[in-house]
Formats: structure tokens, sequence, C-alpha cells
């Protein structure tokens, strides 16, 4: 009995030593050996076959035997909690890091930047004004009369009365250079970006809302020829040193005369019907696009300021900022700017 005791506690130190560190080998081999019919539970079975002058010493031999499983077991399973334990507080510096995302400016945003800038090299200070404006501004100081057919384009977005007054959402940011020539006396050149808002039904092209990038040039003896001038140069900025620009014949209530103004497709350039025979798809063939409206600022408009129109002359111009970025990035929808889908935007 003895000779299979020491026997046995060499095999199972032998193999707790050698087993894998992992609890389940761990276990497997707890359950081997004190387990219910464990090698050494079976002992403890047998002791009843020995004599009554045997057993006491069998018994201690067996106890005996059974702590020392034990106590390796349990030193091996606590080797095996430091390790984790270790590994858990460890910083691993090779794996890569997680990086935050980082938010840029709305291309539309970006777009306005980049054309005050432009207008900021040739001489022009930007200038912000109210949202919401009264009819007076929005309307008669920029010669829309109230009974004028040209009205109903803009007429629309009124908000509560004040007692006197209508309020209403701008429809152009004109009102904006309204309320600084009474406040200023030329010469200045200004430029004036902001969000307007229209009666238009939204599609692929329209939105009830949009940005506008208005410019104003008032002083002595300011020409057509000015007008053309700066405008040539900012389409040249804006859109490639060989973009050519064409004015056509227009009207606006408040210039006079007034001028569409357009530029060579940035796409085709200018050729119109493409290699293939097919047409341009962004110019539709036309070889041209339209970008802008301008003039020569109204004499009426200079009176509803105070200024003497016999004095100063000025040129004005206004462009959509959603139809320029559309332009520019080959965008066919303008909903996709007011939608935020970062989807989207992050291509930018
Ligand atoms: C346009 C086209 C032509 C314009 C006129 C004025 C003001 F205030 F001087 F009368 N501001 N902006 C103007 C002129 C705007 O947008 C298509």
């Amino acid at each position: 009995m003895k000779s299979k005791i020491k026997e046995i506690e060499e095999q199972a130190l032998g193999e707790i030593s050698s087993s894998a560190a992992e609890r389940d080998s761990l276990e497997a081999m707890r359950v081997k050996y004190l387990g219910r019919k464990g090698i050494i539970t079976e002992l403890f079975k047998k002791m009843g076959d020995l004599s009554a002058s045997e057993r006491p010493e069998a018994g201690r031999l067996i106890n005996i035997l059974k702590e020392t499983v034990t106590r390796s077991l349990e030193e091996k399973i606590s080797s095996i909690t430091a390790y984790e334990v270790e590994e858990k507080d460890k910083i691993d510096i090779t794996l890569p890091g997680i990086r935050g995302r980082i938010g840029k400016p709305h291309p539309i945003s970006e777009t306005i930047d980049e054309i005050c800038n432009i207008f900021v090299s040739l001489g022009f200070k930007v200038v912000e004004g109210p949202e919401i404006e009264t009819e007076y501004y929005n309307f008669e100081t920029l010669n829309i009369p109230l009974e004028h057919p040209s009205r109903d384009a803009f007429d629309t977005f009124y908000l509560k009365n004040d007692s006197n007054q209508k309020f209403l959402l701008r429809s152009h940011t004109s009102p904006v250079q309204a309320r600084f020539m009474e406040k200023n006396t030329p010469p200045f050149s200004i430029v004036v970006p902001g969000k307007v808002f229209r009666p238009d039904a939204t599609d692929a092209s329209h939105s009830f809302m949009f940005h506008q990038v208005e410019g104003l040039a008032v002083g002595d003896n300011i020409r057509f020829s000015d007008l053309k001038g700066v405008l040539a140069n900012f389409t040249k900025q804006m859109f490639g040193k060989n973009t050519k620009t064409r004015f056509k014949p227009s009207f606006f209530p408040f210039t006079e005369p007034s001028a569409e103004v357009d530029i060579s497709c940035i796409i085709c350039r200018g050729q119109g019907p493409v290699a293939s025979g097919q047409k341009c798809s962004v110019c539709g063939g036309k070889g041209w696009l339209e970008i802008l409206g301008a003039g020569m600022v109204n004499p009426k408009v200079f009176e509803k300021v105070g200024y003497n129109p016999e004095k100063v002359t000025g040129f004005a111009f206004g462009m959509g900022v959603e139809r320029i970025a559309m332009l520019k990035h080959g965008i066919n929808n303008i909903r996709l700017f007011f939608e935020n889908d970062v989807r989207f935007l992050r291509q930018f």
C-alpha cells in the first residue's frame, strides 16, 4: 500500500506540473485524482480491505497524498489567475489606435468662403445682415413696388405682423446692401453672403432656402466695364484660368441695364456637343452655363437710400451658392446639401 501511494503521488504531481496551464485541463486532473470516482478517492474506499492494524497508517498516508495533490493543483490554478490578471493590465502598443472623426465645414460654407475670398482679393469687404427683413428693405428700397409683377417670385414667408410693419424672411441678400448704403458713404465694394428664402417647390435644382453671395461696388464713375472686369476675374479664379465669360441682356428691377452672366461650360469647355456626337450633360450641348445676375445699380435704388444718382454710379451682382457648388463638384441634386447625410458630406 505504501509503495502504491508513493507511486500515485509521483504520477499525480508529474502530470499536474506538465499539464497545460489552462483551467480545463487542471479541472480534468482534479476529477481524475480527487473526483467521486477519482484514483485517490478509490484508495480511501480500498482501506476496508486492509487489516485493522494497517488501516490507521494507510489512512494517514492517503490523507497526506490528498493534501499534497490538492495543494499542487491550487498552486497551478493560482499561477494561471496571476498570469491572466497581468495580461489584462498590459497595454499592447502595437495595436492600431482608434482615431476619432473630426468635423469640417459644410461644402456650402466652403463654397461661400471660396467666393468671398476671391472678392476680398479684389478689394471687397464681407458684410452680413438679418435674415428677417421688413417689406421696405426687401422690396421698396430695391425698386420692387407693391403691385409689381416681379415681386411674385419673392413674395412669401411672412411672419406675424408688428403693428405697422410686415416682417418676412428675406428673398435675397440685397436688403443688407440697401442698409449698408444708408449707413456708409461711397466709394466702397462689398459682398454679402447668406441664407435666402423663396416660394419655390423643391426639386433637384430648387429649394425654399438656399444661399446667395451678392456684390455691390459704388463710387465715382464706376462703369459696366468695371463689372465685366471684376466678374471675368472672379470666374477665372473660381473655375479656372481658361474660363470664358459672356453677358446677355436681362431685367432686374434694381439694376439698369441688367445682364445674365454665363461661363464657358467647365465640363466640355464650351464645345457643346462632345466628340461622340452626344450632348454635354452639364450644359446640355449649349457650351455655356448661367451662373450670375448682374447690372448697373438702378438710379431709383440710389435715390431710396439717399444717394445722388447724378454723383455716384455702381454695379451689383448676385449668385446662388448651391448652383455654383453643384457645378464645381458635379452634384445633380440640391437636396443633398440639406439632408446632412455624413456619407455625402465626407466626400468633400
Ligand atoms: C442680382 C442681380 C443683379 C443686386 C442689386 C443690389 C442692390 F442692392 F444694389 F440694389 N444688390 N444686388 C443684384 C443685381 C442682385 O442677383 C441675381
